[in-house]
């Protein structure tokens, strides 16, 4: 928080658009916000905006509602990492908080903090990833990844000359949201549905994705077919970049613990009426998969390139996370000093 603007102001700024703990988190579960990214702000901003309003007694009881606001939004959707990462670094305001003014200060602080420096890494990544696009590159993109749509715009911006293939992402169709975008930036873009990726993939010189989580081996987690995107891009030598902010890496898999794949509803995919006609279908609907480091050329950050294989230094040297850290995590039972 800026120095200059204090919690008095911060209640007054916010009390007009305050969306709830509970109203975020619907807007997560349904989508109506999505994009690990934007997944991550609006957490942070339902936290500081619920530090703000409340009204307790003392720390122990404030760290309690707080921690009960961050399960909320954790369990709202499980795979993208940026939302325990976010949850995790604005309660680390708890940490040797002594009076709950003091504790409501660091919090909102580390939440503007969080959601400003995430804005800014999307824009550093815009300019790093651009640079990897030649003029003339006709790239691919699945899913809709502000991260990865940024280094196209960027490279379109600076005046190369671009060509795009979009996918339309079933079941959700995130591909429109992404022409839309495209389109209106005035990018040449081809809009294909996700099984042309093969026929089309001689035709594209680099794919570009995001990410929903990082894993210390360099593997990526995205939206459902990028594994499938990425295994045909490296049978026909196209390169592939992922764009993904550094708190998409994820702190936990160094401890061995697995990414945990969303599965949605399965109307999403076939209507329940046809679904109640056809008892021996079972219809699976994975959210995201797991793409192998060895297939990805290339993972651009804010803090920089690197290999895939290099993830480990990302969330050890970059994200800053302690080895007690790994272990701990964002443990609800862990109590404030105080
Ligand atoms: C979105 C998705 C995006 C990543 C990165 O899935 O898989 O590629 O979240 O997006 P969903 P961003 O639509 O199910 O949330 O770069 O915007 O963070």
């Amino acid at each position: 928080m800026h120095p200059a603007i204090n919690l008095c102001t911060f209640l007054l700024m916010y009390s007009m658009n305050q969306m709830s703990v509970p109203e975020t988190a619907e807007k997560i579960k349904n989508m109506e916000i999505r994009g690990a990214g934007r997944i991550a702000r609006a957490a942070a901003g339902a936290l500081r905006d619920h530090a703000i309003s409340l009204k307790v007694k003392d720390l122990p009881a404030f760290h309690a509602e707080m921690v009960r606001a961050s399960e909320i939004l954790v369990a709202t959707r499980p795979t993208a990492v940026s939302l325990p990462n976010a949850v995790h670094i604005v309660m680390a305001g708890f940490d040797g908080a002594k009076t709950v003014e003091g504790a409501r200060e660091k919090v909102v602080g580390r939440a503007e903090w969080f959601i400003q420096s995430s804005k800014n890494a999307v824009e550093n990544i815009a300019q790093f990833g651009a640079r990897h696009i030649r003029d003339g590159d006709t790239i691919l993109t699945h899913c809709n990844s502000e991260v990865a749509l940024g280094c196209i715009i960027e490279a379109h911006r600076s005046g190369k000359d671009i060509e795009v293939f979009a996918t339309e992402v079933r079941p959700r169709n995130q591909g429109h949201i992404t022409i839309r975008t495209l389109n209106d930036a005035g990018i040449r873009t081809n809009f294909i549905v996700d099984s042309a990726v093969r026929s089309f993939i001689n035709d594209v010189d680099l794919v570009i994705v995001g990410a929903d989580a990082v894993t210390v081996n360099g593997a990526v987690v995205n939206k459902i077919g990028t594994s499938q995107v990425a295994h045909t891009a490296k049978e026909a030598r196209v390169n592939m970049i992922v764009a993904t902010e550094t708190y998409k890496f994820a702190p936990r898999t160094v401890i061995g613990e697995l990414i945990r794949i969303e599965e949605r509803l399965p109307d999403e995919v076939l209507p329940e009426a046809m679904a109640k006609t056809l008892p021996n279908v079972t219809v699976r609907n994975p959210a995201f998969d797991v793409t192998p480091a060895e297939y990805i050329d290339l993972i651009v950050t804010e803090a920089g390139a690197i290999p895939p294989q290099m993830a480990y230094v990302i969330i050890r040297e970059y994200l800053g996370w302690s080895i007690e850290e790994f272990q701990k995590s964002y443990e609800p039972s862990h109590h404030p000093e105080g």
